[in-house]
């Protein structure tokens, strides 16, 4: 039994076995950080390159995608911290034009963790219904995530549209090619590279 057990299961598409791995590292006592970094999202990674190379494509993308999600979900409960009092609001959502989820859902389930209230608006997200939500939730922060080069600009639209309503809420941006030089360009109000991280700058503008 060991970690490179999810690794490759997700790699076969193997949605049963890397179920039934996940649950026997936990019950293990095995860091839930390295179950989900080194098991289930770093084969994301050669899921990509794979695809890059033209060896995979998008129907094989997507099964991987659902088996590291099978994944995700049993160790959701173990990434919650617990707490019981809202910290905060924060609105989270994929940008227009964007469908990739398992990032975006992965902060949403460590912010939520952490002790805020997530209001979590799924993919392809436009700028209006970003800030119509937030004026409606009285949020403090919105998470913007991107996966595509294409979907980037819809993070300057939508922190532009924030701007233009008057709102002083904080707009965060995140997704594999986004950039802090990207978020400075933007006037975005921080970037993160991955999950742990929007949870840091969270609290940290929130606080
Ligand atoms: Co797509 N796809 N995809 N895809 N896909 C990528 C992103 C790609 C890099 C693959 C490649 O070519 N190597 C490439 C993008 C190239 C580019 O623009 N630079 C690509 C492409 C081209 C496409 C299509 C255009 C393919 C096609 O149809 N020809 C198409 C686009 C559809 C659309 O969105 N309109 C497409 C479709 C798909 C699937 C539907 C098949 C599937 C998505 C399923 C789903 O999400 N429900 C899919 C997948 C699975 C991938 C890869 C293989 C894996 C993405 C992933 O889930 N990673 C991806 C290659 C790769 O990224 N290595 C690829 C695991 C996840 C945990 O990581 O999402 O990066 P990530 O999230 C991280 C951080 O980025 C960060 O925290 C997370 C965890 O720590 N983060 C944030 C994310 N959001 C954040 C928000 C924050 C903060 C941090 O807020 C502040």
């Amino acid at each position: 039994m060991s970690i490179q057990d999810i690794y490759n299961a997700v790699l076969a598409f193997d949605e049963a076995t890397v179920k039934a791995k996940t649950q026997e590292e936990l019950d293990a006592g095995t860091d839930v950080g390295s179950i989900l970094n080194d098991g289930l999202i770093s084969p994301m990674d050669e899921v990509g390159e794979r695809f890059s190379a033209g060896d995979l494509f998008v129907p094989e993308m997507l099964v991987a995608a659902q088996a590291m999600k099978a994944g995700l979900k049993i160790l959701k409960p173990h990434l919650a911290e617990g707490q019981s009092q809202s910290k905060g609001t924060v609105i989270i959502g994929t940008v227009k034009g964007d469908l990739h989820d398992i990032g975006k859902n992965l902060v949403s389930m460590m912010v939520e963790g952490a002790g805020f209230e997530v209001v979590d608006l799924g993919v392809d997200v436009d700028s209006e219904t970003f800030v119509k939500t937030a004026a409606e939730k009285n949020a403090d922060v919105i998470a913007l995530s991107a996966l595509l080069t294409t979907t980037m600009p819809s993070m300057e639209t939508t922190v532009r549209a924030l701007k233009e309503a008057g709102m002083t809420i904080k707009a965060i941006v995140g997704g594999a090619p986004v950039t802090q030089a990207f978020s400075d360009q933007i006037g975005a109000d921080g970037y993160s590279a991955d999950a742990p991280g929007a949870v840091k700058l969270i609290k940290e503008l929130v606080a």
